[in-house]
């Protein structure tokens, strides 16, 4: 058993002193940082819900109340909202029930800034960049150490490249992974790490992994949002934070510049998880990947063909367009669609993951896939790992899960970069 019973206690003795308070926020939930001190701006409390008969029309709708769908399961979809928005949620006919708290939550932790002591199998931004260096000093044949750019607050967002003759830029396809544009999404980081670990220690060894570290070249950014990060991990409890630390700050997945803020699929309001920012590309680290990306386009033609960003959670995979329930629209032509589904149906055939186009989940405008694709033509998937469902605690799995999660993940990240050289 993992180290969850001194939390679970925790959270009862903390759980039986708010049920003589109104019952506004669960203590797990306050424990996880929802309500007052999240991204939500205002100090509205919010809670999880649970509303069955779900659509992605629906879902659509629940998102544009400024509520949030942190998961699906079948047609059941796990919502956070405020008492504002349950009260819009079912005058629109919708039934909600209260989801049950979170079962484990951080403790008090002992250094603030760090993980909790029973986390520390996570990485911080520090231990991040740590890792990055220590594959570049042992693997420098291999590893080149590079660098986006730098975030709102001015903390540098490494990127690594994993090819034979790393630092020469050779003519192989070039396929991008992008972690961590969440800031509670912390198993997505472990992710990216993974993928730098398994293509650098098991080369020479592997004919596998040495066969594709020979024809491609592997772009890695293990954390895009380290303020988001560092701010997530930074108090006594998780705080549940989503955005980036701008003093409006954005979500990074509604930032980017195809479509942007076109179709209900994200908020003008600073005060709503899902702001979209005053103007495409306005947060620094969408404009540095970005910027990495077009670099990337050499004599006219574009190096990247395939990219995972991966998020947490619900275990799908998920393809562009998410800011139009249409299979087909400019720039996706159906036989491009069905390449989507079809290798997104073979990668989640590898994972147990459920794949969709991604506007069956909801409808998102400005999301990173509908850019890569839609003006660099890269093929563009999104993954939400572990957990299938549940709550906010669903952001903050054991790290004892780590390893299982994100190997679970090994073989549809070979196909991507399979596929990537067709
Ligand atoms: O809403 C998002 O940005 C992603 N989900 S998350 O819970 N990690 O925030 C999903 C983006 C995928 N795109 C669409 N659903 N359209
Ligand atoms: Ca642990
Ligand atoms: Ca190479
Ligand atoms: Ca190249
Ligand atoms: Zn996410």
């Amino acid at each position: 058993m993992r180290a969850s019973r001194r939390r679970a206690t925790a959270a009862l003795s903390v759980a039986a002193c708010l049920l003589a308070l109104p019952a506004t926020q669960s203590a797990a939930e306050q424990r996880h940082g929802s309500g007052s001190g999240t991204d939500r701006g205002t100090a509205t409390a919010t809670s999880v819900y649970r509303i069955t008969d779900t659509d992605s029309r629906t879902r659509t709708e629940i998102q544009r109340t400024g509520a949030l769908v942190l998961s699906l399961k079948g047609d059941t979809a796990f919502v956070e909202a405020d008492e504002h928005q349950v009260r819009r949620l079912r005058s629109a006919g919708m039934r909600l029930s209260r989801a049950a708290a979170p079962s484990s939550g951080s403790p008090h932790r002992a250094a603030p800034g760090d993980f909790p002591p029973e986390d520390s199998g996570y990485h911080t931004y520090s231990e991040m960049t740590e890792e990055v260096e220590a594959a570049a000093t042992e693997h420098p044949g291999i590893v080149d150490r590079t660098s986006v750019g730098r975030s709102a607050r001015g903390r540098d967002i490494p990127a690594v490249k994993i090819s034979d003759n790393a630092g020469t830029d050779e003519d192989e396809p070039e396929v991008l992974f992008t972690c961590n544009q969440h800031a509670r999404e912390h198993l997505t980081a472990e992710m990216c790490l993974h993928i730098l670990r398994r293509y650098t220690d098991n080369y020479g060894s592997d004919p596998a992994i040495t066969d594709t570290v020979d024809s491609r070249e592997i772009w890695v950014v293990p954390m895009v949002n380290p303020d988001g990060v560092v701010y997530d991990v930074g108090g006594t409890y998780y705080r549940g934070w989503r955005r980036n630390r701008e003093s409006a700050p954005v979500d990074l997945n509604r930032n980017w510049g195809h479509k942007w803020g076109c179709c209900g699929g994200s908020s003008g309001s600073p005060n709503s998880p899902t702001y979209r920012g005053p103007a495409p590309f306005s947060a620094p680290e969408t404009s540095a990947i970005r910027d990495f990306v077009e670099s990337r386009v050499v004599d006219g033609t574009q190096q990247l063909t395939g990219h995972i960003d991966f998020h947490t959670f619900s275990e799908l995979v998920l393809w562009p367009y998410g800011y139009t329930t249409d299979d087909t629209a400019p720039g996706m032509t159906e036989e491009e669609y069905r390449r989507f589904a079809s290798i997104g149906r073979s990668m989640a055939a590898t994972n147990g993951y459920t794949p969709m186009q991604s506007s069956d989940l909801y409808v998102t405008d400005g999301s990173v896939n509908d850019w890569m694709w839609a003006e660099h033509g890269i093929l563009s998937f999104t993954f939400e790992m572990y957990p299938s469902s549940g709550g906010l605690d669903g952001f903050y799995p054991p790290d004892e899960v780590i390893q299982r999660e994100t190997s679970r993940n090994d073989e549809a990240v070979s196909i991507l970069l399979e596929e990537s050289g067709r």
